[in-house]
């Protein structure tokens, strides 16, 4: 596979870019090699620098759940731009978005658009903590809810992938404020209320964890989460950034029946641009300023042109509820029947291939998958067309665009390698 102008555009961007990309994930440090540099996206697939065509299981990170430049998302972002890029002021489409979410999302009666999932979390926790008064957090081993700091502790996503736990620059005082325990597990949490009786602001969760690879939470694990809050006047945050208008519409709370107390949306509410929200009850929200005491601003919040993509993205997926069958079955299509020595986890259109034989439940069990075969993997993957996330510790999302052939290649790809791997 020729990859010449990808290495070339790598090098050149290493000159003046950190790393070279704008977001440590995209680096290809947990595989090694070039990361790919992409020139255009249709329906599935993309294609980089180089002309080479990949089916992508990658969709940006998640928001592309109907593909590559959807006509609707296209037309609503050009008749958009007719109007202007940005007034500083409200528009009434942010209120047909706020009104849009609001009405999927039974737990949300309030929401404020932001700029990205970590400003979303950000916020969301400001709000816990000045609703409760309180300051500490819990959150889980191998979860990431953005680069927010005090949640720059035992963080998936890029942490993971890089081999590190935490980040240089977060003041310790900062840190202390974050309580971590492994995901799933009720009694770490009970003890962590326990040890910090009247002091727990909020429980921040990835429903079901995205960022050390996909996780489900297991059965009566979110219940037994809301009980708790509710028992010691804590907050219940969910952190649907990657699953919220992916695994359902109105998001895991709504697959799982839970009613959290926070909600922080991005990705798919952006339609590919830019956007993210937090909400709740009107009770809670009601403390955001300029109504309430917490402050919270932003020169592009509501940006009339991500708004729109937001819009059309939300209003075809509202329209066409079998659109979520139909990535159910791809994606089920997709991850049955492994290979030997793969555990594959998957709920709706997000999965993870894990290259281990344990069950995977948590970030202890995650790291059990042996990495070095995942970079074979990638790029045995990579050289046959399939672009998977480039770190063993990221969720694959499948878009309403992939197609049987498509899983049919993608599947036929993986064996192959695995294959090729017992022969040695
Ligand atoms: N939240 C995304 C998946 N882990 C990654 C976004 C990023 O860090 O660039």
């Amino acid at each position: 596979m020729n990859t010449t102008k990808s290495e070339a555009l790598y090098a050149r961007a290493r000159k003046s870019i950190p790393g070279g990309v704008n977001s440590p994930v995209r680096a290809f440090r947990g595989v090694g090699g070039t990361p790919r540099f992409i020139v255009s996206g249709e329906g599935c697939c993309v294609v980089d620098a180089d002309g080479n065509r990949y089916i992508d299981y990658v969709g940006s990170w998640g928001p592309l759940i109907l593909g590559h430049r959807h006509p609707a998302v296209i037309q609503a972002l050009q008749e958009a731009l007719e109007t202007g890029t940005s007034f500083g002021a409200p528009t009434e489409k942010e209120i047909d978005l706020a009104e849009e979410i609001c009405a999927a999302v039974p737990s949300v009666e309030m929401v404020r658009l932001v700029n990205s999932g970590t400003e979303a979390v950000m916020s969301a926790l400001r709000v816990a903590r000045g609703f409760t008064g309180r300051d500490l957090t819990i959150k889980f081993e191998g979860c990431y809810h953005g680069h927010v700091d005090s949640l720059l502790v035992k963080a998936g996503s890029g942490l993971a992938t890089l081999g590190v736990s935490d980040s240089a620059g977060v003041p310790a005082s900062f840190a202390e404020t974050t309580i971590t325990v492994p995901f799933n597990n009720l009694d770490a949490v009970e003890r962590a209320f326990a040890a910090h009786p009247g002091k727990i602001a909020c429980i921040a969760v990835e429903p079901i964890a995205g960022n050390m690879g996909c996780i489900p939470p297991a059965p009566g694990f979110l219940e037994g989460l809301r009980e708790l809050c509710t028992r010691h006047g804590a907050l219940l945050l969910f952190d649907e950034v990657m699953t919220g208008f992916r695994v359902a519409y109105g998001g895991a709370q709504t697959l799982y029946s839970i009613r959290p107390d926070l909600s922080a949306f991005g990705k798919v509410i952006g339609g590919g641009l830019p956007i993210a929200a937090y909400g709740g009850s009107a009770e809670v929200m009601s403390h955001v300023a300029p109504q309430g005491s917490v402050y919270q601003a932003g020169t592009l919040s509501g940006n009339p042109i991500a708004v729109s993509a937001g819009l059309a993205m939300l209003r075809t997926l509202q329209a066409n509820p079998e659109l979520y069958s139909q990535l159910e079955e791809t994606s089920a299509a997709l991850t049955a029947n492994p290979p030997a020595g793969v555990t594959v986890n998957r709920v709706g259109s997000m999965f993870t291939f894990f290259v281990t034989k344990e069950p995977v439940t948590d970030f202890a069990s995650a790291k059990t998958s042996d990495t070095e075969r995942f970079k074979r993997l990638f790029h045995w993957m990579l050289a046959n067309g399939v672009y998977l996330a480039p770190s063993q510790f990221e969720a694959g999302f499948v878009s309403t665009c992939h197609t049987h052939a498509d899983i049919t290649h993608t599947r036929e790809a993986m064996a192959a390698f695995f294959e090729s791997e017992t022969r040695g």
